[in-house]
């Protein structure tokens, strides 16, 4: 156990498997500004049939992804409403503003969830002093929500309403698979009521590099265009690619395991006094208030270094622990107990 990392700030952190680096090894490449590279091909189709879209484009990030999405959706001036813990407007240095022009207009939920209500309220009051409004997000799972999964449900009912008023729909699907495995749907389910969506190949599916995003090919060309601009477009990008299909095939059927074992956390935490998970844990994310004692989070995390955990800040008295592959039941176990020692010396 000694010197052996727990490292459960993200699921970004995990290495490629065995497969995969077999697999870039083996890729047969070339130049994909030509659209000669095969393995990027063969990604894209079937990241756009696994998501039920007509195409798909292969971007170098989640973030790249998203502001491709918003580039192409949307024009300078316009309006993009996003839930006020959105990731594209929370964590993407504020791309959405400077790259793409675009003003945020956000709506707060518990859950991360928009509800029909929301939107409704939210486009009634708009007229000729506002930016119009172009684009509505979401994002499933939701990140700062503690991973939780959108109920498909109101994902429908409050996007139809978007698509009616007029308004394009993107959804951040960085961890689309998670949401499809909790609930047991096709990942082209949970895609379908959005005209794109982004999907990240290296966060729980553990590829090195990179995301797809997918959508109308009318869109898909607007979108390869514009990561052209970005400076995204890439070469033998096949290597990469090898590995997110990889990722795609081989990686959704571990992620039930994760969530088990972020649901064991989440359990062990909620009996050590001090400590309380937010909310339910549905998925890979476990976010854990401090609520009694007199460590923050900066401390908290500082400790758990010490010991050969790593967990990541989310507010001044909020951490966040996330679980992927390279995460085994006897971790669980190690970090619940250096937890309950940590907490019990802070009393
Ligand atoms: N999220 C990262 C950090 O940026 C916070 C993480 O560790 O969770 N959408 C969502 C919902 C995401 O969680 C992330 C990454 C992205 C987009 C962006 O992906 P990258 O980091 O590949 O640009």
């Amino acid at each position: 156990m000694e010197n052996h990392v727990i490292d459960l700030r993200s699921d970004t952190v995990t290495q490629p498997t065995p497969a995969m680096r077999e697999a870039m090894a083996m890729a047969e490449v070339g130049d994909d500004a030509y659209r000669e590279d095969p393995t990027v091909q063969l990604l894209e189709q079937t990241a756009a049939s696994l998501l039920g879209k007509e195409s798909a484009l292969f971007v170098s990030s989640g973030t790249m992804g998203n502001l491709v999405a918003l580039m192409s959706h949307t024009h300078p001036g316009q309006e993009v409403i996003l839930e006020a813990n959105a990731h594209i407007y929370y964590y993407e240095a504020g791309g959405l503003a400077r790259l793409a022009g675009l003003t945020p207009r956000l709506i707060d939920t518990p859950d991360g969830m928009i509800r029909l209500e929301q939107l409704q309220a939210a486009l009634r009051l708009l007229n000729l002093q506002f930016a119009p409004a172009a684009l509505f997000c979401l994002e499933n799972t939701h990140n700062r929500a503690g991973g939780l999964v959108l109920p498909q449900e109101e994902v429908e009912k409050v996007t139809a309403y978007a698509k009616e008023m007029g308004l394009k729909t993107h959804l951040d699907g960085a961890r689309l698979m998670n949401a499809a495995v909790y609930q047991n749907l096709a990942p082209e389910r949970l895609a379908e009521p959005f005209d794109s969506v982004m999907l990240c190949l290296s966060k729980g599916l553990a590829a090195p590099v990179g995301s797809v995003l997918a959508g109308p090919a009318d869109f898909i060309e607007k979108a390869r265009l514009v990561r052209r601009i970005l400076g995204g477009g890439m070469r033998q990008a096949g290597v990469l690619a090898a590995a997110g299909l990889t990722a795609l095939t081989e990686m959704p059927k571990k992620l039930a395991e994760d969530h088990r074992r972020a649901r064991k956390l989440g359990e062990g935490i909620n009996k050590i006094p001090g400590l309380r998970v937010r909310g339910e844990v549905q998925t890979n994310i476990v976010i854990v208030d401090i609520t009694a004692g007199d460590l923050d989070s900066h401390r908290l995390v500082e400790k758990w270094r010490q010991v050969g955990v790593l967990a990541g800040l989310v507010e001044s008295r909020a951490v966040r622990l996330v679980t992927h592959y390279e995460i085994t039941d006897a971790d669980i176990e190690q970090v619940l107990e250096v937890t309950e020692e940590i907490m019990h010396q802070a009393r």
